[in-house]
């Protein structure tokens, strides 16, 4: 095992253990020897996460554990956010994004937050449990050309066709485009229920983002 490869499974174990000081220490340590943003969330962090998921999923981690390992995750983040920045681009869009109503999970939407404004959208992150009515007021307000929606529960997901409905009644879904995703998410649903677009992750959320607009 090389060295950058040691230093990746020790930011994914203090991810684990939900222990955000040495989270942010040894993300800055894997920035200084030369490790890309990226490559620190797909081998490290977002692993973590996932195994995370599958031991409360066994039982074998409960909610404040997967807290912890949360906040470590999102501690990291702080310390990427800068790097995942494409120097000089100018602003390309504006985007309004949350995570919909009841549900709270907001790490993979801020990353989302964070891949757009790195490359060059303005982006207003209303943050997570946002209602229909929300999201409508923040599109008058902001006048988005993207609303970005976000879940992670198979119930809550659900609020997002409710989300367009409340824009068409508005009058305003024809000059906003909708892009949602979330773990659960398809681009089946997106399809079903009349989204513009579906992005698995948050790299292909940029990339989409750049095509809508
Ligand atoms: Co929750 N949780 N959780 N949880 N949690 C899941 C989602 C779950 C799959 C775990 C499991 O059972 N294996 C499960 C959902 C089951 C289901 O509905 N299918 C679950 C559950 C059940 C629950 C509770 C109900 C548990 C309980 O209380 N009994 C509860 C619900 C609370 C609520 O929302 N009302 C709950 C609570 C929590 C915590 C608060 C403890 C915490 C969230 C903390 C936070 O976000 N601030 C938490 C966590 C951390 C997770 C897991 C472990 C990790 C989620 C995560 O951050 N992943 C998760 C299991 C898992 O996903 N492996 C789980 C990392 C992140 C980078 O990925 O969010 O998928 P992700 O985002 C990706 C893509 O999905 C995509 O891009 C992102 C980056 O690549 N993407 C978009 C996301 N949004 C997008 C928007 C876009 C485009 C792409 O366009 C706009």
């Amino acid at each position: 095992m090389t060295d950058q490869e040691s230093l990746l499974k020790r930011v994914k174990r203090a991810v684990l253990d939900g222990d955000g000081d040495k989270t942010i220490e040894l993300t800055k340590e894997a920035v200084s020897q030369g490790l890309r943003a990226p490559q620190i969330l797909d081998e490290a962090l977002t692993p973590a996460m996932d195994i995370v998921g599958e031991e409360y999923e066994n039982g074998d981690r409960y909610v404040p554990e997967m807290l912890i390992s949360a906040e470590a995750m999102k501690s990291a983040m702080v310390v990427l956010k800068p790097l995942l920045a494409d120097a000089g681009v100018k602003a390309r869009g504006k985007v309004v994004i949350g995570t919909v109503e009841g549900d709270l999970h907001d790490i993979g939407k801020d990353l989302v937050a964070m891949m757009l404004e790195g490359a060059g959208f303005e982006v207003v992150n209303l943050g997570a449990e946002i209602t229909a009515e929300e999201f409508v007021k923040a599109a008058k307000e902001h006048k988005p050309d993207i609303i970005g929606m976000s879940a992670l529960l198979t119930t809550t997901m659900i609020h997002m066709p409710e989300v367009l409905d409340a824009l068409q009644q508005a009058g305003l879904r024809d000059q906003i485009k909708v892009m949602i995703g979330g773990a659960p998410v398809t681009q089946g649903y997106a399809d079903k229920i009349g989204a513009d677009a579906y992005a698995p992750d948050a790299a292909s959320a940029t990339k989409l983002a750049k095509s809508l607009v």
